[in-house]
């Protein structure tokens, strides 16, 4: 891409946007929002189809929120006052329903264009601008991107012999089919056992002829307690909604609840089991993020808890072997070091005739051929084949984009061996450019829509005291985000995360190098370290 230094003319300065907003999920949403409140001429870019962010394209069955639909949404504009849930964790369905609702109350879309997948975007240095492109040739100058991509944009594949010749209908849970696909009286083997493939098994068990879940390690799942909401259950959840949303901006993960501040070591057996009992009756996310502080820091007081897991998960898998699988008397890995999945009937339907689990482990697949999965020891013929397989999280969506910034440099490259970036929000080298939910952020460790706000009140901050001082070219330094890295790497290192392959540190993806990839520190400490940014005259910034 030449960078054209010649003059241009008014007209066609006046199509360079403020603002491009890459993705239009809560994140990407909430910017376009804010910005064009505040006089920004912004638009959004996405390649989803329609609304939905990460909703739109994991339309698998079953694919469902796992944190309360209450407290998944925005608190913006009082958007929460209108909108009733079906469903205490609405599916996929109804939060499209909602981002229908949201666009419909700040008429978003005439801003927003769909089915464009940006494929690069070069720095342009003497117009202090970037030039983006879509896959389909569309061309914008914008004097700011914001990547907001989500987590989730890249999937991961599985890297088996034979996959494409496979004859039945293949899909990767993300990449599902937009017009659904009936499983009813299929054969179907799902691979993958994380928060996709839960959901996904769950479904498939009750209208599948024979299923075959293939699980390389087991999910500590935790009760969901689904519930059927109705105008009443809306209003009583509404009536605690502002306390509740104070308090997803200064607990660890941005949920409505935190840590309880009391150790589980320095309880009774007693207590502590009634106290796990309590909160398993209760369901969700509590009883991973709302526990006893040091359930996922000390190995003592984890184990304890996976304890009581376990024998919740036998009491319910009649075959002892199944079981056994599900729940190893040999932890694969502390409890909540990897994300456990939130199940309704998981573990249930694995007592079903129809149903068969198969430790990879054990029985490795050798390839995939026309008819089905060869393991090492069998063919399973099958119709429908289910990868569940997860993504390249977190980096996977940004670097899918080819970004060349100052000097050409391509973040490609920059980030191939070691992602580094200040506060999970830029880059050296790649200026006016800012991540949303990106790598190094509290990503992983954050509600979504708490991040999409309070993290996206930083970038929206941060633009706004940029124009106020007429600053046309922000940068971070290099020093910044190396000392970002060495934190977020610390807190990693002197934790109990290592101890599982997770994507929370890259370490799914084969042949990529892992790093932690989610800022662990909680968001107090996160949003505390911005407090000091802004205090101290942005100077991680170097600006002109
Ligand atoms: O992906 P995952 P996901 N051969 O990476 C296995 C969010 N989310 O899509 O554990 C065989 O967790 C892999 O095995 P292992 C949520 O944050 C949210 O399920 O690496 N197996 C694992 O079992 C979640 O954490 C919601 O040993 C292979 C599975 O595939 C994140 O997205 C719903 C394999 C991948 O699990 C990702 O979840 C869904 C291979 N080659 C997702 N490669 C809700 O809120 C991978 N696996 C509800």
């Amino acid at each position: 891409v030449e960078s054209p230094t010649e003059a241009r003319t008014d007209d066609e300065r006046s199509d360079v946007l403020d603002v491009l907003v890459v993705g239009g999920g809560f994140s990407g949403l909430y910017q376009l929002d804010r910005l064009r409140d505040l006089g920004f001429k912004v638009k959004v870019w996405d390649a989803a189809g329609d609304f939905g962010g990460i909703w739109w394209w994991n339309c698998y069955p079953g694919a469902r929120t796992d944190t309360q639909g209450h407290i998944y949404q925005f608190a913006h504009k009082d958007l929460w006052k209108d909108f009733d849930f079906r469903e205490k964790y609405p599916g996929y369905a109804e939060v499209r329903r909602y981002f229908e609702y949201v666009d419909e109350k700040l008429d978003l879309r005439k801003d927003v264009e769909f089915n464009t997948f940006v494929s690069r975007a070069d720095w342009d240095e003497d117009q202090r601008e970037w030039i983006v492109r879509s896959s389909d040739g569309k061309e914008q100058r914008a004097r700011a991107v914001i990547v907001a991509t989500g987590f989730g944009a890249k999937p991961l594949y599985p890297n088996i012999p034979g996959l494409d010749t496979f004859s039945g209908e293949c899909h990767h849970t993300a990449r599902w089919p937009q017009d659904g696909l009936d499983m009813t009286g299929k054969r179907v083997v799902v691979i993958g056992t994380g928060a996709s493939g839960v959901q996904v098994v769950q479904e498939a068990a009750k209208v599948a002829s024979q299923l075959t879940v293939f699980q390389r390690t087991p999910n500590l799942a935790l009760p969901m307690r689904q519930a059927l909401y109705g105008r009443e259950e809306n209003e009583q959840e509404r009536a605690t909604l502002p306390e509740r949303f104070q308090i997803r901006y200064t607990a660890f993960a941005g949920f409505d609840f935190d840590f309880i501040p009391q150790s589980a070591k320095e309880v009774s057996p007693e207590e502590r089991r009634a106290t796990y009992e309590k909160f398993w009756q209760e369901g969700g996310f509590k009883i991973w993020l709302g526990m006893y502080h040091d359930i996922l820091a000390d190995e003592e007081a984890n184990r304890t808890f996976y304890e009581f897991w376990r024998e919740k998960v036998h009491e319910r898998v009649h075959d002892p072997k199944t079981a056994e699988l599900l729940a190893p008397a040999t932890p694969p890995h502390p409890f909540g070091v990897k994300r456990p999945a939130l199940e309704q009937d998981y573990f249930d339907v694995f007592n079903q005739d129809n149903v068969r689990l198969i430790d990879l482990n054990a029985e490795p697949i050798t390839e995939v051929v026309p008819e089905g999965v060869r393991t090492a020891n069998e063919l399973i013929e099958c119709d429908v084949l289910v990868l569940a397989t997860g993504f390249d999280n977190n980096r996977g969506g940004i670097m899918a984009i080819d970004i060349r910034g100052v000097g050409g440099v391509r973040l490609q490259e920059k980030w191939a061996n070691r992602i580094d970036t200040f506060m999970g929000l830029s880059t050296a080298g790649f200026p006016n450019m800012l991540f949303l939910y990106g790598p190094q952020s509290p990503s992983g460790f954050c509600n979504g829509p708490t991040s999409a706000e309070y993290q996206g009140d930083i970038v929206v901050e941060l633009l706004q005291h940029l124009r106020e001082e007429g600053v046309t070219r922000f940068e971070s330094t290099p020093e910044s985000e190396q000392a970002w890295t060495a934190h977020v790497d610390e807190l990693f290192e002197n934790s109990l995360f290592p101890r599982a392959r997770s994507w929370y540190w890259g370490a799914n993806v084969p042949g990529k190098p892992a790093q932690m990839l989610n800022y662990s520190g909680g968001l107090t400490a996160y949003f505390g370290k911005w407090d000091e940014v802004r205090k101290n005259g942005y100077r991680e910034y170097v600006t002109d």
